[in-house]
């Protein structure tokens, strides 16, 4: 064995006997228990950041663990290959996004395995190759044949100097980011899937997922959202329709004192014909932005329609707004405004002087309503409210439900927040979605036997518009003997990270998206990624993953079982981010120290959901805990004949020794499977080390037991530190391979312990610990205690007067 540690030379030797053995290949055998561990895939977007460092090793570490304790372990790796990003390289960089996209697919390959990572290669996908999309673009065609996506017309944004649709992410403060043109609203044809027929599912199947952490199971039930309320409707004077509303507060209609439409409700519409202010205030709404987070902050304004509204209950007439805060395609386009029990209605009231009627008072005297300041939106005791008056919330939702529904006119109703996933994007470098616009106006299917449809890969880039757009290469087509346009949108590309885990299952098959051995490995068992997709990606991968249930290809109502959201990477106290210019290259890391080093300071540093503090100390200390463990795998390997070990003969010592390897295990198969604490099982195999470095008994049954120590840390630590694990594995005497090996044993009888350390005072000074049998009665423990040689060195000359034993715990010599 080596004096040094050289992790270069180490880390590259077993790096390519795992390559070489196709250690980490997955073979599916249904008389081995799977499991599946998957990370979530990188955009190809240049180099690692710490921060995939970090979510990988959580992953291989699970991963490799799970091997051990005899698992068939499936853990694939592939790339989120399609996405803006790569254009705006491509153009940066005058090249095309799929040459860019390659390129940095080959670079960061590379990476991954200087790091170890224990991956399946010939599992790896690439989302923008045509064998992976063309699937995509398959069960697309699918969902339409089954009326699960359909068209519509949705807006985007616009630029109308670039004469272009903009991302959401490229427009800045309200302007395009190329040009600073105001960007403007723009309605255009839009895919949509039906995510809201599986709305109720995606909620109630959240109580199966016992592996996940709470806060994203809560983050999908609120972006759900899920209500219960009251649906009715309001006559309009001297019209023949009815305005539809929906609210969860049936108990406070009594106190609606206007409604308030969208801009774009056919009510607004009409009156803006003869009132240019509504016209005016209609066409600056259009270029607002819809987006969830701007609709929050928006200044709410609103115009009178001038129409009147009659309340269903009262028969009152009361005004039709339209408002800015309103949209016409959430819903009906209409709300009932109850300025006495809700904020925002109270505010427009205010702004425009509408009236304020309280129907709801509180039953708590020490609440304090004061309607010329604020709004009371608790629930209380209905008032002002006819024959309802009195009720609380619950008796007057029914009563008010059942009275609306004798009438005819509302019902009770559920109602979700979520939409429908609108799946179009008006750029380039994404699947081409598979369609076709017909002369009629009609768009079908692309037929399955003219899958896939190809994106182009040698293009030019003019900085503006998508390569495939306005040109006829690529979208006329002779379609069932007529001219015909191809789609020329592609998908969002979370559509293709919503399945991929499924494909990683049968990443080969050319004749079907899955083939039955998805449902060996499928679902997934351990799923590590960020809490930035705690929302859309696992809400589409679940949603995914019943589309392909409920098509009959895969036999699980959820795709993952276990969820791990891994924390950030900080430095000096925040993200690292190449903005912030406080990034440490992974690259420079690996080639100073070895990339055991960074996965050990990543691993020890903090628990994995919490975020993690780089400390340049901290990663020196980590490397130094290796060379450590190397010395004392070399002292040991040098220092003599190793024994048989044999447990009845051991000294107290060895005994000591064994119960800390012992107790190790313990504590860190629990912190790892149960808690997965990894820092915390890190540091228990440290505390081992120092007990190892401290023992120096080099008899052939020391030796025995020193070994067993030595051979416990090595596995301990072998999903961790790999590479140095795999070398010293070698070093101790196997000849398999360390990550085969099972996952040391504990021996429960190691764990007893059968003698005790007691204090010995000489007139109430502590002179000595002596070790005693468990059993020992007050007689041996006396006579140990006044054997031991500085209790002696104490007592000479005197004359033992006084021995108090406490049994367990004390013996106190008086004497003089
Ligand atoms: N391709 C998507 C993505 O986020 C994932 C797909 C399943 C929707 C983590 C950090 C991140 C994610 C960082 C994984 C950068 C891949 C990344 N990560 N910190 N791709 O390349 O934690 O949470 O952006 O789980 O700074 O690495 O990230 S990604």
């Amino acid at each position: 064995m080596q004096e040094q540690y050289s992790p270069k030379q180490i880390e590259e030797a077993a790096q390519s006997f795992w390559d070489e053995n196709k250690v980490f290949k997955a073979v599916a055998d249904v008389n081995k228990e799977k499991f599946y561990c998957l990370s979530m895939f990188p955009y190809p977007s240049g180099r690692l950041h710490m921060g995939h460092v970090r979510n990988y090793t959580i992953g291989d570490v699970i991963s490799r663990y799970q091997r051990m304790q005899g698992k068939n372990v499936m853990q694939p790796m592939g790339w989120d290959a399609f996405g803006l990003p790569a254009e705006n390289a491509a153009i940066k960089h005058n090249t095309a996004p799929a040459k860019w996209t390659t390129e940095n697919i080959d670079y960061m390959k590379g990476q991954l395995k200087l790091l170890g990572f224990g991956y399946d290669w010939d599992r790896e996908i690439a989302t923008c190759t045509p064998e992976y999309y063309r699937w995509e673009q398959w069960f697309f065609t699918q969902l339409i044949e089954k009326g699960l996506a359909y068209k519509k017309v949705a807006a985007v944004n616009w630029c109308p100097n670039d004469q272009t649709v903009l991302a959401n992410e490229q427009v800045e403060d309200g302007g395009c980011w190329r040009c600073g043109t105001t960007v403007e609203k723009k309605e255009i044809s839009q895919w949509f899937i039906r995510i809201t027929d599986y709305a109720e599912e995606l909620l109630n199947d959240l109580d199966q997922l016992d592996e996940w952490p709470e806060k994203v199971k809560a983050m999908q039930r609120n972006w759900i959202g899920r209500s219960q309320g009251l649906e009715f409707s309001f006559g309009i004077e001297g019209r023949n329709e009815r305005v539809f509303v929906y609210t969860t507060r049936p108990d406070t209609i009594m106190g609606v004192t206007y409604i308030a439409v969208a801009t774009q409700h056919p009510l607004s519409i009409e009156a803006a014909q003869a009132n240019p202010e509504l016209a005016e205030f209609i066409a600056e709404s259009k270029l607002m932005s819809t987006t969830e987070a701007d609709m929050a902050t928006v200044e709410k304004k609103g115009v009178d329609t001038g129409f009147k509204a009659i309340h269903p209950v009262t028969g009152e007439s009361v005004p039709v707004y339209a408002a800015n805060f309103v949209l016409m395609d959430y819903g009906s386009g209409a709300v009932m405004s109850v300025p006495a029990h809700d904020q925002r209605d109270f505010e427009f009231a205010n702004k425009y002087g509408l009236n304020i009627k309280q129907v709801i008072k509180s039953t708590d005297d020490n609440t304090n309503i004061d309607l010329s300041k604020e709004a009371f939106t608790g629930k209380g005791i209905l008032c002002n409210s006819g024959e309802f008056n009195d009720m609380d919330f619950d008796a007057a939702f029914d009563a008010i439900a059942n009275w609306m529904s004798e009438k005819g006119l509302g019902e009770i109703k559920v109602n979700y927040r979520l939409r429908d996933w609108g799946v179009s994007r008006q750029r380039y470098w994404g699947t081409p979605i598979p369609t076709i616009n017909k002369a009629d106006g009609t768009a079908v299917p692309v037929p399955a036997d003219q899958l896939p449809v190809m994106l182009p890969t040698d293009v030019v880039m003019d900085g503006v518009n998508s390569p495939i757009k306005n040109n006829p290469d690529f979208s006329s087509i002779i379609f069932e003997g007529e001219p015909a346009e191809r789609e020329t949108d592609t998908f969002d590309t979370f559509m293709e990270s919503s399945w991929y885990y499924a494909r990683y299952c049968s990443p080969e098959s050319t004749d079907a998206i899955l083939t039955p051995e998805a449902n060996y490995w499928l679902p997934v068992d351990q799923y590590v990624g960020g809490v930035e997709h705690a929302i859309l990606h696992l809400l589409y991968s679940r949603f995914f993953h019943k589309l392909l249930r409920d098509a009959g290809l895969v036999d699980s109502d959820e795709p993952f079982k276990r969820l791990l959201t891994q924390g950030m990477v900080n430095k000096d106290g925040t993200k690292m981010s190449k903005s912030k210019g406080n990034t440490v290259d992974p690259q420079e890391m690996i080639e100073r120290y070895g990339a055991d080093t960074v996965r050990l300071f990543i691993m020890f540093t903090a628990p994995p959901e919490q975020s993690l503090e780089w400390n340049d100390a901290g990663v020196d200390g980590a490397s130094r805990f290796l060379r450590r463990l190397w010395a004392l795998c070399y002292r040991h390997t040098n220092a003599g004949t190793v024994g048989k070990l044999d447990v009845s003969s051991l000294t107290s010592e060895q005994k000591a020794l064994r119960r800390k390897t012992h107790e190790t295990i313990a504590k860190v198969s629990d912190d790892i499977e149960r808690r997965q604490t990894f820092n915390t099982a890190i540091s228990a195999v440290m505390e081992l080390c120092n007990e190892i470095s401290k023992f120096e008994d080099t008899s052939k049954l020391g030796l025995a037991v020193e070994q067993e120590a030595l051979e416990s840390t090595v596995l301990l630590l072998s999903p961790i530190v790999p590479h140095i694990s795999h070398q010293l594995w070698s070093e101790l005497g196997h000849g398999d391979n360390v990550v085969n090996v099972s996952w040391p044993t504990l021996d429960e009888a190691a764990l007893v312990k059968d003698e005790l350390t007691i204090v010995v005072q000489v007139l109430g000074k502590k002179r000595a610990e002596i070790t005693v049998s468990i059993n020992a009665d007050n007689k041996e423990m006396e006579a140990t205690a006044l054997a031991h040689p500085n209790v002696a060195k104490f007592i000479e000359g005197k004359t033992v007067r006084k021995v108090v034993v406490v049994p367990g715990r004390l013996v106190n010599i008086v004497a003089n």
